[in-house]
């Protein structure tokens, strides 16, 4: 199954403790070294701690001007239109996170080759029962030898790469345990504990609760990351998990680029770029040991998110009208986290809802019975009909074009899943031209406040330079109505 542990077995204990240990051999000087960058750790740490503390008396003082909450089902692009507006209105807060990022990024990659492994795996196996149906005796055991040249290829192939790649699937229940908080065992990940080895688990997603302070944790964590010398970099520490990673590197990339295995995904429809599949033509850069993430890393790491994260920023309007403070709600859209959204409907200046569109041929990931786009639409017939929110301005981001695009391109047809799009043509152009009167004439049905205003954007967040505009344009937008409503009152 799977090869020797590669990970030492302190660090499973507590991901923290033993890289915040002074090591025992420490000289005079490594010790001043150390007790001064951790002077300075702390200083920052205090200065933080102030900020904070400073906002959030600034905002029981000044109530917010403007409060946008951002809806959709899980996977949408809630989160990553959160951080558009953070790199737009916030970007050095922004940057200074980006190296917590990294352990998600590593988590995406991981999950996205436990995917492929899956795949395969599971392909052999049905191959091992279609060859035990047709021969048709049930007393042949499991372990009947695979006669065919195709399926000895397929066993070999999953043994070479399963072998190769435990160091990294071990690894993954190390990296959750590091997003998580001391103490929080109660965790909001949904994965299992990740104490089985293999790869067998953990499963599912990467969650963290968002009232976790994982980002600020893992920022500070960087400047205490080598037993020698506070200041040194994380990968000086010999048990920072880039050395794992960078270890199988060639593995990972021998992998992805097999064209069998490309077979494999491309028979079994497994379409890893509608995940967080992005970063496997990016593994020699993921993998290198002074990797740190950049923007565009960031925007596409997927974390789910479960509760409800806040996001103030401040807007200077021009000398004469002073600035205006904006706060964004982002929730969690999955089914079991909708109960949350309904507390801020009472309180917001604007709606943001996103409708992944290009996800008109996949279900739901916690009820594959519902297509996503079904969801989409009744969620937002449920948000323009619902009288509490008649008065709030609603901006629809039609999401992920750029993937509607693509698939449009391979040739998968809109009308195999949605049967009243019947047989107009299946191009980009009549695809999104169709689905924006679907989610307008919703709207405009089921609305019980006709002169409310909806402004639709096609939109794709993970890229930056397209979005900044849009996000500029709905900032604007949101404005002006804020300005006008108040001078209604
Ligand atoms: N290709 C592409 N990927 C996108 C787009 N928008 C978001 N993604 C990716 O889709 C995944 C999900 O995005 P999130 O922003 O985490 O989704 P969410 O709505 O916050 O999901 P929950 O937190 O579960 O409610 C991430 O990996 C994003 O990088 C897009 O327009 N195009
Ligand atoms: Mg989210």
């Amino acid at each position: 199954m799977v090869a020797a542990k590669s990970v030492p077995q302190n660090h499973l204990a507590d991901p923290f403790e033993a890289v915040l240990r002074p090591p025992p051999d420490e000289t005079p000087i490594q010790r001043d070294a150390r007790i001064l960058a951790e002077q300075n750790a702390k200083r920052i740490s205090d200065a933080i701690d102030e900020q904070l503390r400073a906002e959030r008396a600034d905002l029981k003082k000044n109530r917010p001007d403007v409060r946008v909450l951002l809806l959709g089902q899980s996977e949408s692009g809630k989160s990553t239109t959160l951080k558009q507006f953070q790199l737009l209105h916030t970007p050095v807060a922004f940057q200074a996170e980006r190296i917590a990022w990294r352990i998600v990024i590593y988590l995406n990659l991981i999950r996205s080759i436990r995917r492929i492994l899956e795949t395969i795996s599971t392909e052999l196996e049905e191959e091992v029962h279609e060859f035990l149906d047709s021969v048709g005796d049930e007393q042949i055991p499991a372990s009947v030898p695979i006669d065919s040249e195709g399926h000895r290829i397929a066993a070999e192939k999953y043994s070479e790469y399963t072998v190769a790649l435990a160091p990294v699937l071990e690894l993954e229940g190390l990296l959750i345990r590091t997003l998580r908080e001391d103490g929080d065992e109660d965790e909001a990940t949904r994965l299992g504990d990740g104490s089985t080895p293999g790869w067998s688990t953990p499963r599912g997603e990467y969650a963290v609760r968002t009232t976790s302070n994982w980002k600020r944790v893992l920022s500070l964590r960087r400047s205490r990351s080598s037993r020698n010398s506070t200041s040194s970099p994380w990968w000086e520490d010999p048990s920072d998990p880039v050395h794992v990673l960078h270890r199988s590197r060639d593995a990972m990339i021998r992998l992805w680029k097999d064209d069998w295995v490309r077979r494999r995904l491309a028979e079994r429809r497994v379409r890893l770029q509608e995940s967080s599949g992005f970063y496997l033509n990016e593994i020699e850069r993921i993998t290198a040991r002074t990797y740190t993430p950049t923007d565009e890393d960031v925007l596409k790491a997927r974390l789910k998110t479960v509760g409800v994260v806040e996001h103030q920023f401040t807007i200077s309007m021009g000398a004469m009208r002073g600035s205006s403070h904006w706060i964004i709600y982002d929730v969690g859209g999955a089914r079991n986290q909708r109960h949350a959204w309904a507390p801020y409907f009472q309180d917001v200046n604007a709606i943001i809802f996103l409708a992944p569109i290009s996800a008109f041929d996949q279900v739901l990931a916690e009820d594959p019975r519902v297509n996503r786009l079904e969801d989409s639409l009744l969620l937002w017939r449920g948000l323009v009909s619902n009288k509490l929110l008649e008065r709030i301005p609603v901006v629809l981001f039609l999401n992920k074009c750029d993937l509607l695009r693509e698939k449009l391109e391979a040739g998968v047809r809109l009308k195999n899943h949605l049967l009243t799009y019947g047989d107009r043509p299946n191009d980009y152009e009549s695809v999104t031209k169709y689905l924006r009167n679907k989610f307008g004439s919703l709207h405009n049905q089921y609305t019980t406040n006709r002169e409310r205003e909806l402004y639709i954007h096609y939109t794709a967040v993970i890229d930056r330079a397209k979005t900044a505009g849009i996000i500029a344009d709905v900032r604007d937008a949101i404005l002006r109505l804020n300005l006008k409503s108040l001078k209604l009152m």
